[in-house]
């Protein structure tokens, strides 16, 4: 017999390195219970004396959240036996039975307890009674599986789950469609402290101000999640975690450029009261997505789409306005960035169809660009729906489409302000959409899961269907232009030489015309330093010149941009436009127009590591930075960093001379085994951010 005083329970064991392990969570914590959703794990009770399921049963109630209910799947009621009352309506209720190992005559219970597969993810409370006597069993972090086929977030194939859930390390790609550029990316989701950082963005988030009951529901539901996620990132409307800045002053912050992964970014907003962290652009809003999404177990991976266009005003047309006579172009609400980086999430439909037919991903954007439903949001959109059209299934379809398959109109505003439609472009918007490939690092080109072949009937005909469907129309075409001819002859810029910072830039213009007359030209090259987004900074240079285009062969005209005239205007921008207006003398009324965006390549930055590194043991990187050009680079600083490896370390540099080499070795002590990434960024007066990165295999 048990006095009043006497605890019936002897000892708890949470098996957290087992449970963890099968859970693949071992990797956040080997110390804290942390769980997949529809997967069982095990707990070790041990009791003071024999158990007798019949005579004195036992029972557990798991509870999330502020206001736990059955009814909304916040609350399960377990038992052994399972006597235990339950609402009639109970959702989303767990399972609990008695492990073949327990031995219940010496009191040693092994629970076998598994989340239901579809209930709100988040830090639970289990409490134990038995024989009256009640305990705090266990408070695990319950997340989404994807190794779990009845989870909405199931994926099939191992080796994507070990990409879009595990990889802690990434690549983003950056640049223009002609000049790509990959981009290390340290998402670090499974580093310090990541669980609560995530679970508190979910509780600080709009919709659980207004009503926690149904938001802590609604957890359940990786659609719902993947679009607060998007709200949350940005810090516009809440407490989310960054703020964008397209400006070229980044005071008070950290130039967006200059991060390298996102969990300097999420610790610094957690640790600052949920304070926004300055500053964010697109890549850095996504990278950052793209953490919280895998640590919360729904599969997530960061896209990057070419002459991406924002389509303000949800026409799905992206109207450009060029000025001629000296008359300044109407002010453009539409933009063709030269790229746009966004994520997407691994997840089921069934809100979309019972089919399953738009299943998979879907595109989730937390770059702050058009309000959503009141709320700077985007998606999930699934990109099946994209590809067929479908621009009536929510969430910001219309938004997404256009991104990648607006069609381009460029208007000539001439001096009586009339309008002339110089180029309809049906091809350039939505380019080389890209994601690091699955288990390499390799580049893996998706336009085909977002578009069919331009230049396709199939093309065309899901655009006018997109456009039909299209429920956010506000405007259509403008009229008022006059509709202009395909050009009799063709255009285009070629390379004389890689475009290298430092250097002259050397292209040329080749046109060519098959027609029987010779034609004279008039030809504007106009240089604009650009941002990525769209926005000219700088007007570089121009220049008209009079040409003769001979039949049948090619007219170069070269174009030459010293290091010189492009230097400063550089230093703040991230491309350069090259334009050319051709202007046949006959037909003086439709000029003609093509554009390059080019983006210059950086001096290399080394980065070597030698000999083995170990875990705990002091290992030394060395980085080395030559400066190429005839003037003294200043404002020199090292930052490097890599999750498992270092906290961020930035260091001062001395000015560096013509033909100086700065060479600096770095020490550190690696926390975590496995392959991880150091990655290094030089920045100095004329060369910003050149980062390089090494690939480190950190030994027990
Ligand atoms: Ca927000
Ligand atoms: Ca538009
Ligand atoms: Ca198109």
């Amino acid at each position: 017999m048990t006095t009043g005083n006497e605890s019936v329970f002897k000892e708890v064991d949470l098996n957290t390195k087992t449970n963890n392990t099968e859970h693949h969570t071992h990797v956040i914590s080997k110390d804290e219970l942390i769980v997949r959703r529809g997967q069982p794990f095990n707990v070790t009770l041990k009791l003071a004396q024999a158990f007798n399921a019949d005579l004195h049963p036992l029972s557990v109630v798991a509870v999330t959240g502020q206001f736990p209910s059955e009814d909304r799947g916040t609350k399960s009621c377990l038992g052994i036996p399972d006597g235990v009352k339950r609402s009639p309506s109970a959702k989303a209720i767990w399972k609990m039975e008695l492990h073949k190992n327990s031995s219940p005559p010496t009191g040693v219970l092994i629970l076998t307890i598994t989340p239901h597969a579809n209930c709100p993810i988040g830090e639970y409370t289990l409490t134990l009674t038995h024989r009256d006597q009640e305990i705090l069993l266990a408070t695990p972090a319950v997340l989404f599986n994807p190794w779990c086929p009845d989870d909405w977030v199931f994926l099939a194939d191992e080796q994507e789950r070990q990409e879009y859930v595990m990889n802690e390390q990434g690549i983003i790609f950056r640049g223009s469609s002609n000049y790509i550029s990959p981009m290390k990316w340290d998402f670090g989701q499974f580093e310090n402290n990541m669980v609560n950082i995530c679970l508190a963005m979910l509780d600080v988030n709009h919709k659980h101000q207004r009503n926690p009951m149904e938001d802590e529901s609604a957890r359940c539901n990786p659609i719902y999640v993947s679009r607060v996620v998007s709200a949350m990132i940005n810090s516009e409307d809440d407490s989310g975690v960054m703020e964008g800045n397209w400006s070229s002053s980044f005071a008070g912050g950290v130039p967006p450029a200059q991060w390298n992964g996102s969990y300097p970014i999420l610790k610094k907003w957690f640790n600052s009261n949920c304070s926004p962290v300055k500053y964010g652009q697109c890549w850095v809003f996504a990278g950052v997505m793209c953490s919280v999404m895998r640590l919360l177990g729904i599969p997530c991976r960061v896209i990057t789409n070419f002459e991406s266009a924002h389509d303000s005003n949800k026409n799905l047309i992206i109207d450009e306005y060029h000025s001629d006579y000296g008359v300044a172009p109407k002010e453009t609400v539409d933009s063709i960035w030269n790229f746009h980086v966004w994520v997407e999430g691994w997840m089921k439909r069934p809100d979309l169809a019972a089919d399953g037919k738009y299943d998979g991903w879907q595109a989730v954007d937390p770059t702050p660009q058009e309000k959503s439903e009141g709320v700077y949001c985007c998606g999930p959109a699934s990109v099946k729906a994209i590809l067929d059209g479908e621009t009536k299934l929510k969430y910001d379809t219309p938004f997404i489409y256009a991104e990648v398959n607006a069609d381009s109109v460029d208007w000539l505003v001439k001096a009586d302000n009339s309008k002339l439609n110089i180029l309809h472009d049906s091809k350039i918007v939505g380019q080389n959409i890209s994601t690091k490939a699955v288990g390499s690092n390799k580049r893996s080109n998706i336009t085909d899961t977002y578009k069919y072949p331009e230049g396709s009937e199939k093309e065309r005909d899901v655009y006018k269907h997109a456009s039909s469907e299209n429920p956010g129309e506000s405007e259509n075409v403008e009229n008022g232009g006059t509709e202009n001819q395909a050009p009799p002859f063709t255009m285009r810029f070629d390379e004389v030489t890689k475009p290298m910072n430092g250097q002259d830039l050397s292209l040329m213009l080749v046109l060519h015309s098959e027609s029987p007359a010779a034609r004279q030209l008039s030809i504007n090259i106009s240089v604009q330093a650009m941002r990525y987004n769209g926005s000219p900074t700088v007007n570089i240079k121009s220049d008209v010149k009079e040409e003769t285009l001979q039949p049948g062969t090619d007219l170069s005209v070269p174009v030459l941009v010293p290091f010189s005239t492009y230097r400063k205007s550089m230093a703040q921008s991230d491309s350069m436009r090259i334009a050319a207006m051709v202007l046949d003398k006959d037909k003086p009324d439709t000029p003609f127009l093509t554009t390059n965006n080019v983006v210059l390549g950086k001096p290399p930055l080394t980065v070597t590591i030698s000999g083995d590194v170990k875990v705990k043991k002091e290992a030394t990187v060395e980085v080395t930075f030559k400066n190429p050009i005839s003037e003294t680079l200043k404002n020199c600083t090292l930052t490097v960093s890599g999750s498992g490896l270092m906290e961020e370390q930035k260091h001062d540099l001395p000015d560096l001379a013509l033909n100086r080499q700065v060479r600096v070795n770095v020490p550190f002590v690696p926390y975590k085994t496995g392959q991880k990434v150091l990655i290094a960024t030089f920045d100095s007066s004329v060369f910003r951010y050149v980062k390089s990165s090494c690939a480190v295999n950190v030994q027990p």
